[in-house]
């Protein structure tokens, strides 16, 4: 049975365009809150197949979405590598042994040997491809290594970026070491999550924004075509989406390049620059503001917008960032119903 999903990302012919939502499975489902309460914590959850499928799955069965993304985080990669990662309560994630100096990375695991170790999240991938219906796509994921490497400098989230920026300006060859090193993680990574069944990979940069136009392919963005690339030469029929956060400007310039299927788009990005710039290469995923979930009314004018653009293109409904935990789960259904229902040929 085909999956409207996949087929959408490699542009085939689909009775309408599918939909999800990025951080779908989360807080703002009570269920979620009940299964995460039963783990004790964040991580316990990814480390557990059988809770980590469970949630995954929920988004499908009460939102209606069209796809499911594995639930884990991008986080478990360095924690894997040998970082000591706590998810601290009202605060977020915390890196005690933060990246400073050559011998804090040489102290690292590296490469395959590294992308062994999360085993749990190719055990929940299994369970994930004998429970979900099979006309639902299974999205795998990672962060990419310059987002990953943002946490593993700052040693949690940041404002500023102080400290990675200023690696950046005085001493790039350190960052592009760092960069490097992961990159060679996540390309494993990408690999083996396939091979346990994932049917598409997304590639999340949320801290896109963060780097300045003229030095974002230097640092961010030619990693994650390398990765594309590597997915590619060895898995060619399996859809690779590109998120990198924040970056119209990147688009404006005609900067975008790359051997990948998806393009997600921000919401910060109007869309129809996106299709004019990129619409005829890419196929384009996005890009729902995720404060209008908060109204239905103005979920509803959002999406018929958004199809009045995309109608007849390559597309794919999602918001253009992570739904937040207090939306109301009857919006969300709301905007999935929507965009099935603007979009139905
Ligand atoms: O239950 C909880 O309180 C933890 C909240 C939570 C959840 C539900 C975190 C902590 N991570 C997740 C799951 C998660 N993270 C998924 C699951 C699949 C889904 O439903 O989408 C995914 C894809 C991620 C990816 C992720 N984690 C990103 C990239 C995507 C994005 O939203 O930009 C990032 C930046 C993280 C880091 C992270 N994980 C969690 C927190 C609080 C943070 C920090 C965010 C920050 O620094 O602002």
């Amino acid at each position: 049975m085909s999956k409207i999903f996949v087929d959408a990302c490699l542009r085939k012919e689909t009775p309408y365009t599918p939909v999800w939502m990025m951080r779908q499975a989360g807080r703002y489902l009570p269920e979620y809150m009940e299964v995460r309460a039963q783990a004790g914590n964040f991580l316990n959850l990814c480390h557990d197949p059988e809770k980590a499928c469970e949630v995954t799955i929920q988004p499908l069965d009460i939102v209606g979405v069209d796809a499911a993304i594995l639930f884990s985080d991008i986080l478990v990669i360095p924690d894997e590598m040998g970082m000591d990662l706590e998810f601290i309560k009202g605060f977020g994630p915390k890196f005690h042994d933060p990246i400073k100096t050559e011998e804090d990375l040489d102290r690292l695991i590296g490469g395959e040997e590294a992308a062994n170790k999360l085993t749990y999240v190719y055990e929940t991938i299994k369970l994930l491809k004998q429970k979900l219906p099979e006309d639902k796509a299974l999205i795998g994921f990672t962060g990419a290594p310059w987002t990953l490497a943002t946490y593993m400098i700052e040693g949690q989230g940041t404002k500023t970026y102080n400290l990675c920026k200023k690696m950046m300006y005085s001493n790039p060859e350190f960052l592009h070491k760092i960069l490097r090193k992961v990159t060679d993680v996540v390309k494993h990574y990408m690999i083996k999550q396939i091979e346990a069944g994932a049917d598409v990979v997304q590639i999340f940069d949320s801290w896109a924004s963060a780097i300045e136009v003229s030095k974002y392919d230097e640092f961010s963005w030619k990693y994650m075509v390398e990765i594309a690339d590597y997915i590619k030469e060895k898995y060619p029929e399996i859809p690779v989406i590109m998120f990198p956060k924040g970056v119209a400007a990147f688009i404006e310039r005609d900067l975008v390049y790359g051997n990948f299927d998806v393009f997600g788009v921000d919401w910060g990005t109007p869309m129809a620059l996106a299709k004019e710039k990129l619409g005829s290469k890419y196929v384009l995923q996005g890009n729902m503001e995720p404060c209008r979930l908060y109204s239905k009314e103005a979920t509803t004018q959002c999406v018929e917008g958004i199809q009045s653009i995309m109608q007849g293109e390559g597309h794919i409904f999602n918001l253009g960032h992570g739904i937040l935990p207090d939306v109301p789960v009857e919006n969300a259904k709301h905007f999935v119903s929507e965009c099935q229902r603007v979009s139905k040929k």
